[in-house]
């Protein structure tokens, strides 16, 4: 269930607000827990989570962060080997990125929700439950984050005009929404780069909501073009995140991002993200997610339920 669902009548009122209140109730459980044996975090993340918190959006790369010993490797074969076995999707969808309507026809989502977990694709979670960036998930929340969703996108070039999420937005559910994003191909200026304006992330200074407008003629969600955007945020406060394969960018996206927008190239993206674990989402997983290899208590704890 999701905070943005709204029942009707009493009955579901009382519903939400029980609901609500678990939540709350479990977020107090696991930032106390969090408190009393968290811990500080490593050197090594303080510089991205100190960029995190103070602007809601930083970059870094596998190198940098996670060190020569960690699951890139495997996630890009991993992809390699899915791409081969969804090539006719992938073409199909490409020849697709120009058709009009509601719906991302530019992208391709490799694993559609709900993802059920096997020890052929667990490499999808694993790489979320790292340390480092579970340690950052963790430090940003001031609680045990859990994993919501792991996926991988394919961005196919379109001429149409921007839409959907290659507009700037919000996104809603949580008081906090950090989403991980991994470039697996060397992203330009024309390949859609995720793009956030600093410091509207809730944390931050900037507050004030942008004048939007609800796509497809009134009948999709609100979106806000550059030129209102740069009312409440000037332009030298944007960040595009462009760079190589190994890229990585964390974003609080209840912050203003945008992305997508891909006019000549491909982009190939991982992407991870972290709640609270207030049951205050629908989960984007299968019922019963585990993993292969020994986990920490961290790691364990980040699983979704
Ligand atoms: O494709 C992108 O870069 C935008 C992603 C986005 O808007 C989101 O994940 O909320």
């Amino acid at each position: 269930m999701s905070t943005e669902t709204k029942g009707k009548g009493t009955a579901s009122t009382l519903a939400d607000r029980l609901y609500g209140l678990k939540g709350r109730t479990l977020n107090r459980v696991s930032a106390l827990a969090y408190r009393t044996r968290g811990g500080a975090p490593s050197a090594g993340v303080r510089p991205v989570l100190e960029k995190l918190n103070r602007d809601g959006i930083a970059v870094t790369n596998v190198e940098e962060l996670l060190g020569s010993n960690n699951a890139w490797p495997e996630l890009v074969a991993f992809e390699e080997q899915e791409a081969g076995k969804q090539a006719d999707e992938i073409e199909r969808t490409r020849r697709a990125a120009d058709e009009e309507g509601p719906g991302k026809s530019y992208l391709l989502t490799m694993f559609p929700p709900p993802v059920n977990v096997t020890p052929e694709n667990d490499i999808l979670v694993r790489f979320a439950l790292q340390e480092p960036l579970l340690t950052i998930a963790n430090a940003y929340y001031g609680m045990y984050a859990k994993l919501r969703s792991a996926n991988i996108w394919h961005t196919f070039p379109s001429t149409l005009p921007a839409r959907d999420s290659q507009l700037w937005h919000r996104d809603w559910g949580d008081r906090y929404i950090l989403k991980v994003f991994v470039y697996l191909t060397e992203v330009g200026a024309g390949s859609g780069p995720f793009t956030y304006a600093q410091g509207t992330h809730p944390k931050g200074p900037i507050q004030a909501n942008a004048r939007g407008e609800r796509m497809y003629g009134g009948t999709g969600a609100f979106r806000v073009k550059d030129e209102e955007l740069a009312k409440i945020v000037p332009q030298d406060q944007w960040v595009r995140a462009i760079g190589p394969a190994g890229t990585i960018i964390f974003a609080d996206t209840r912050g203003y991002h945008k992305g997508g927008e891909s006019r000549d190239s491909e982009r190939v993206m991982y992407l991870c993200v972290y709640r609270s674990p207030g049951p205050t989402h629908k989960e984007e997983f299968a019922q019963g997610v585990s993993v292969s290899g020994a986990l920490t208590r961290e790691q364990r704890s980040a699983l979704p339920r």
